[in-house]
């Protein structure tokens, strides 16, 4: 097992593909063999069964297709299938037509973008996540803490430049947290009411809730009072123990992460979840990340409650990162898959993300034809992604309007809850 070069902790290598495809003669049913990580879940979720060679070889993906013409929701063992097939095109036209069929009657064509401004007042943290380039400690060259009056300029600067929504996330900084982001809120709140807060991973929520002994309710009661408006993805990684184990010892577990999503819910704030590919999972382990969002979301829909709007499966960049060179690094068929299988698996997600930040403009085109129904937005002042290395900060809307159009759909500019913005 090879060793992570700072931090001296083993990191597991995505060994190539973990089914292996066995063709019977002559046949086409796919026989599957399976290399599963056992990992921890939560009380309230589960452990899913491993698939034994004799329910997979019952699974086809002609059967598959079937389920999905007929609106049936897709098990686990049909994910895996649909993970281990290389029928890409017939998983394209799949994903497709659930994209259609989640659209409004009319919009089918639609891809949405938004005008957003990522905002990131520390980088100071105190995790130590091996893929992440943008933390700093406390005496670190390049650490900052944005003054409350900078950060509002900057949300201010970018709602003058069209922005409607303000991404805002950063490190776990002890002397960043629940005090200072209640004020940096109210003060945005105060200079410009119309630009919509997203803000704070459910990490971030945990961490103040830890540093001030309120339970997560409380702690998003108080940040919904002081302005939020909704809450991003972030901070999901790969749910499985072990992964998170070896690359971000430090963040909360699944259980708790899916827990304060569901709490947010039951205030009526919508959010998103993520997941960051290629640090060391396997396909499974993508998969059961899936179910469980798909789990969460259905409670948060029993209840009545808001839910998770967009899934947005992310690409680990590796520039200056702990794990580049460890781990077996993101294909663009990997990322394609994740587009197109989230797309099939998350029946009870409205929008699935290219996030062309992390895709690249060529990928995320593509995978509008895998599924995606939105490429997020202009991103001005993107920073986690550039520091390990992304192609490119943000861009202008017409180059994203043109991305979306040569793709064949039409751009659809929205505001963060999906309602169509004219200007
Ligand atoms: O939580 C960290 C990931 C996330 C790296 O909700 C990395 O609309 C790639 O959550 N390479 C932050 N990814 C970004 C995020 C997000 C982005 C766009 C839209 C939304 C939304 C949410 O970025 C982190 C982590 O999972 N990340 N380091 C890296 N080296």
């Amino acid at each position: 097992m090879p060793i992570c070069r700072k931090k001296n902790h083993q990191v597991n290598f995505l060994n190539g593909f973990p089914y292996q495809e066995l063709r019977a003669n002559g046949s086409n049913h796919k026989k599957l063999t399976y290399n599963f990580r056992s990992y921890k879940l939560s009380k309230t979720h589960k452990l899913m069964p491993p698939i034994t060679e004799k329910t997979a070889s019952k699974i086809s993906l002609e059967g598959i297709k079937e389920k999905v013409e007929s609106n049936i929701r897709l098990t686990r063992e049909d994910g895996l299938v649909l993970f281990a097939s290389n029928d890409i095109p017939l998983i394209a036209s799949l994903a497709t037509l659930v994209r259609r069929r989640k659209a409004k009657p009319g919009n089918e064509n639609f891809v949405w973008w938004n005008t957003n401004l990522h905002l990131n007042p520390t980088n100071i943290c105190i995790a130590n996540c091996s893929f992440c380039a943008f933390a700093r400690k406390p005496k670190e060259e390049g650490a900052y803490t944005m003054s409350i009056e900078e950060a509002t300029e900057r949300a201010i600067n970018g709602y003058k430049l069209g922005a409607t929504e303000v991404h805002i996330v950063g490190g776990l900084n002890p002397k960043a947290a629940l005090p200072y982001y209640s004020e940096l809120l109210k003060s945005i709140k105060k200079e410009v009411p119309a630009l919509h807060i997203k803000a704070f991973t459910a990490v971030e929520i945990a961490f103040f809730a830890k540093l001030t002994k309120l339970d997560y309710m409380q702690v998003l009661k108080t940040l919904k009072d002081a302005g939020l408006d909704s809450m991003p993805g972030g901070g999901a990684e790969i749910f499985a123990k072990s992964v998170r184990d070896e690359t971000c010892p430090d963040k909360i577990a699944a259980e708790e992460w899916l827990e304060i999503h569901g709490i947010a819910h039951s205030l009526g704030l919508r959010s998103n979840a993520t997941m960051l590919a290629g640090i060391g999972e396997n396909q499974a382990d993508r998969l059961d990340h899936m179910l469980l969002l798909r789990d969460q979301q259905d409670k948060s829909h029993q209840n009545n409650n808001a839910g998770f709007q967009t899934f947005i499966p992310l690409s680990c960049h590796y520039e200056e990162t702990d794990i580049a060179n460890l781990v077996e690094p993101i294909t663009g068929m990997d990322q394609i898959k994740n587009i197109a299988i989230s797309r099939l698996m998350l029946d009870n997600f409205d929008h699935v993300k290219a996030y062309w930040i992390q895709l690249g403009q060529k990928i995320a085109q593509i995978a509008l034809h895998f599924g995606a129904d939105d490429v997020d937005g202009t991103v001005v002042d993107e920073k986690i992604t550039n520091a390990a290395g992304a192609e490119k900060k943000g861009t202008q809307s017409e180059i994203l309007q043109k991305l979306i159009r040569d793709a064949g759909y039409e751009p659809v500019e929205r505001d963060t809850l999906y309602n169509i913005i004219q200007r």
